[in-house]
């Protein structure tokens, strides 16, 4: 993983310090200390496919969370925040670390903690050697915004615990490893949020293969801009977002286990283990196969899935609902909708291949196409976006955007504007006038309207004795 100073910019590297000065007040003078920085990400097409194992397109942005750490005798992480509204926490190393309640910031750290100690535990390293560590973050990410935040605390601590046990990972070793990270808090979330923040570059897209993890970088056009607008609709992944985004995974899970067992392939979990069967298909072949073999739409008490894959009711539910504290609950009112979904899906993938070769050739009239019709899917088919994501769109499109589209899981939280760097000011100006002119907080425009920028993934540094 990266751990040259390159990808910290001055003002990160003065956050460093300044938390650096507080952990050496707790921790003494003396000691080693090390900052972690982890960027938030926006992504720019390849929306719910991370979790069918399908490719994204994300950029790392130039926002980014810091942890600064120093190791502690007393085997704990003690955590506090820059941030008063986070409170401070304490808790033990250990093989198997309880979260806190649901909703609490510190369950990121312990998913990052636990995620490290999983790794490495399973490769020899005796967790009871391993250190304890006082951690101080400085989060400017921001959050429920759609912006990956989340992913830039659990990679920044995930990293910090590391250097403090001088353990060492490579980048697609530590993407892997913190990929499930979310999981612990309960999202049934795919690993491209953990892969965008610690694999991104500078001045390019990320394109994202999971199983197994590849990443290629796509350069951006210079003549591009990407705007980034915050609806704030807070896409809350503590309530009802996590029922709504657990309640997708499943239906997809569904569906391609009604594919797999159609096509007569082995082993079929998520949609991806269907493409990667094939060197060439298309969504349409592939939606009627599915059509021939499944109502567009299934019991939630699973009983009609499981007749048609002839299972036993109780066995699926253990494979796509999961098993233990974080099993998924449906609501049993609604149907399941395979049918759309997996359009969205297997779609949505053919405009993520054909976005790269766009990108890659400097046609952002199509890609903005592309992403417009990522955002009518996601809408009609995901059911996922909300009319306060809708009027930022229209108006971003309005404004002169090429393509505009909710990202990140929708139900609120952000969208990602493409136009040409010329018409970039005119769209945030569009924005401001129709849209954030008629919101009731005072919340400052800049903080939720931005020209973004792709940005370095995650490094380590140590920090110069004081
Ligand atoms: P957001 O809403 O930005 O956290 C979520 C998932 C991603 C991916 C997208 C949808 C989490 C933490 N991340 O992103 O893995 O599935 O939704 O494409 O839930």
């Amino acid at each position: 993983m990266n751990s040259t100073a390159e990808a910290w910019n001055d003002r990160e590297l003065q956050r460093a310090a300044t938390l650096a000065k507080h952990v050496r007040s707790i921790v003494g003078a003396d000691s080693r200390i090390f900052a972690a920085r982890a960027p938030g990400r926006v992504n720019l097409i390849g929306e719910h496919t991370d979790y069918s194992g399908l490719p994204v397109l994300p950029i790392a942005i130039d926002r980014s969370t810091i942890v600064v750490a120093a190791a502690n005798s007393d085997r704990e992480i003690a955590l506090s925040n820059l941030d008063p509204a986070w409170p401070s926490r304490r808790f033990p190393i250990s093989k198997n670390i309880e979260p806190y309640p649901t909703g609490d910031w510190a369950n990121y750290v312990k998913a990052a903690v636990q995620g490290v100690i999983d790794h490495f535990a399973t490769r020899g390293h005796a967790v009871d050697r391993m250190l304890g560590a006082t951690m101080l973050v400085d989060g400017r990410v921001p959050p429920a915004a759609g912006l990956s935040s989340s992913a830039a605390l659990t990679v920044s601590a995930a990293m910090a615990f590391m250097a403090i046990n001088n353990l060492q990972l490579d980048g697609i070793d530590a993407a892997t490893m913190v990929a499930r990270s979310e999981w612990y808090v309960g999202t049934r979330a795919g690993g491209m949020d953990q892969a965008a923040s610690i694999l991104g570059r500078r001045d390019h897209a990320t394109f994202i293969e999971f199983e197994p993890l590849r990443v290629y970088p796509v350069p951006i056009p210079a003549d591009a801009a990407i705007i980034v607008a915050d609806s704030r609709q807070i896409a809350d992944k503590s309530g009802t977002v996590r029922a709504e985004y657990n309640r997708r995974v499943v239906e997809c899970a569904i569906a391609a286990r009604i594919l797999g067992r159609a096509l007569k392939l082995d082993n079929v979990r998520i949609l991806g283990d269907v493409i990667r069967n094939f060197e060439r298909w298309n969504s349409r072949d592939l939606l009627r196969v599915l059509e021939s073999n499944a109502p567009a739409r299934l019991g939630a008490d699973l009983n009609e899935a499981a007749a048609i894959l002839d299972e036993s009711r109780s066995a699926l539910e253990n494979d796509v609902l999961g098993v233990g504290a974080n099993r998924i609950a449906l609501d049993s009112n609604r149907p399941l909708e395979i049918l759309r979904r997996t359009r969205h899906v297997l779609s949505e993938t053919e405009r993520v291949m054909l976005a790269v070769e766009a990108l890659k050739s400097g046609r952002l009239r199509e890609m903005g196409d592309l992403m417009n019709e990522s955002h009518r899917s996601l809408a009609e088919d995901f059911e996922c976006s909300t009319a306060q994501l809708d009027r930022l769109v229209e108006c971003a499109r309005r404004g002169g955007a090429l393509g505009a589209r909710l990202t990140g899981a929708g139900f609120g939280g952000s969208i990602v504007a493409l136009c040409e760097s010329s018409t970039a000011a005119r769209v945030v100006d569009r924005l401001r006038q129709e849209y954030y002119a008629n919101l009731a907080d005072s919340l400052p425009f800049e903080e939720s309207c931005a020209v973004l920028h792709a940005g370095d993934g995650a490094s380590t540094i140590e920090l110069a004795a004081a």
